[in-house]
């Protein structure tokens, strides 16, 4: 198979273990990041390397980066964003100097993955991530303990409201020229270093809490995309975000993508969109799900996709806890799912 088949890993605390996901036939690459360093400070080269150590040491290559996060600084245009963009740039360098070829990360403002509830139970007793907008309505994210992964636990309520404020004051052309400087500045270095830049889109693709978001559609990432246009800006492109908005067609835009060589990295996944535009994170197969995954699947390999994809979220089942979305049995059923529709996708390719 040509694509590079990968699992995100959260470090020694994770507990999934590297020997369990090496057991997940097909199993090549870990996605992981430096996770005890704050956003705006260089990774330590020891971190980097003890991360290689172990995953080759488990018969696994550290080759992706999920995520260098981009400081809100950056993403506000505030005085020390050159200060930052410099050490985001030596974060590439560092990540690229043990291996890495691919780096994940997102512009969205304050917040990164939006749900209203982790532990949504389904009628066969398997929980998983959801956003109800009946839950959402009332929420206030000043005052009410939404989850919200992306939120850095340090900022008190006060910085919160800040940030709210100055991201009203930029609003989407702003966040745009702020993403302008940071390509700029960044991807010469990714094409120095051999590094491929993946922007993960909004999740989900469009405005919360009236905060600008602009990586969620096919116009706007054609824009982001033709920013710099080089191979090393490209996209990460996630199924299951970009999914939860019906206006967005999946599997047209990973044939796009797919073909002009701008997919550095896919993350798989389905979602069940409700009828009020609500969503709900479902198993892997097209059948649960709004998504058909073997469109997507057959867009990839007609396309000679030799870039990484990830199993993205998946459920808790079979008693499993751990950190919501990322437990190792609904994810390993989704690489075996991924790799059977690459076989038969790329078999029925080579026989025509
Ligand atoms: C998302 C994000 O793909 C995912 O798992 O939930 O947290 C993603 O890792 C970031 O947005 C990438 O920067
Ligand atoms: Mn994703």
């Amino acid at each position: 198979m040509k694509m590079k088949l990968s699992f995100r890993w959260y470090g020694d605390t994770d507990p999934v273990s590297l020997k369990y996901i090496s057991q997940i036939p097909g199993m090549r690459s870990i996605v992981s990041a430096v996770y005890d360093v704050k956003p705006g400070e260089v990774w330590p080269e020891e971190a980097l390397k003890a991360m290689k150590e172990q995953c080759e040491s488990n018969g696994l290559v550290f080759d992706v980066v999920e995520s260098i996060p981009v400081h809100e600084d950056i993403k506000l245009g505030k005085p020390d964003a050159d200060r930052l963009l410099d050490v985001y740039c030596e974060n590439i360098r560092r990540c690229a100097k043990y291996g890495v070829k691919c780096v994940t990360y997102n512009f969205m403002p304050v917040f990164d993955w939006t749900r209203t509830q982790l532990d949504k139970e389904a009628k066969d007793g398997s929980t998983s991530l959801v956003m109800y907008w009946e839950q959402m309505k009332g929420l206030d994210p000043l005052k009410d303990d939404i989850h919200l992964p992306g939120l850095d636990s340090s900022y008190t309520q006060e910085e919160v409201r800040e940030l709210i404020s100055a991201y009203g004051e930029i609003g989407e052309e702003g966040l745009w020229k702020n993403l302008e400087r940071f390509l700029k500045k960044v991807i010469p270095v990714a094409e120095e270093c051999g590094v491929r830049m993946a922007i993960h889109p909004d999740d989900p693709p469009y405005p919360i809490f009236g905060l600008p978001r602009i990586i969620t559609c096919e116009e706007n990432l054609d824009r982001m995309l033709s920013i710099v246009d080089s191979p090393a800006n490209s996209l990460c492109l996630c199924t299951g975000s970009l999914g939860c908005a019906e206006s967005n067609d999946v599997p047209k835009m990973v044939e796009k993508y797919a073909k002009a060589d701008r997919i550095a990295f896919m993350h798989i996944r389905n979602v069940k969109i409700l009828e009020d535009g609500s969503f709900e994170e479902r198993a892997h197969l097209s059948s649960c799900g709004s998504l058909d995954i073997y469109k997507i699947v057959k867009a990839l390999a007609d396309n000679d996709f030799d870039g990484y994809v990830r199993p993205d979220h998946g459920r808790m089942i079979w008693g499993e806890t751990g950190k919501p979305g990322y437990g190792l049995f609904d994810r390993a059923l989704g690489a075996a799912y991924i790799n059977g529709l690459f076989e038969a996708c790329e078999k029925e390719k080579e026989s025509n």
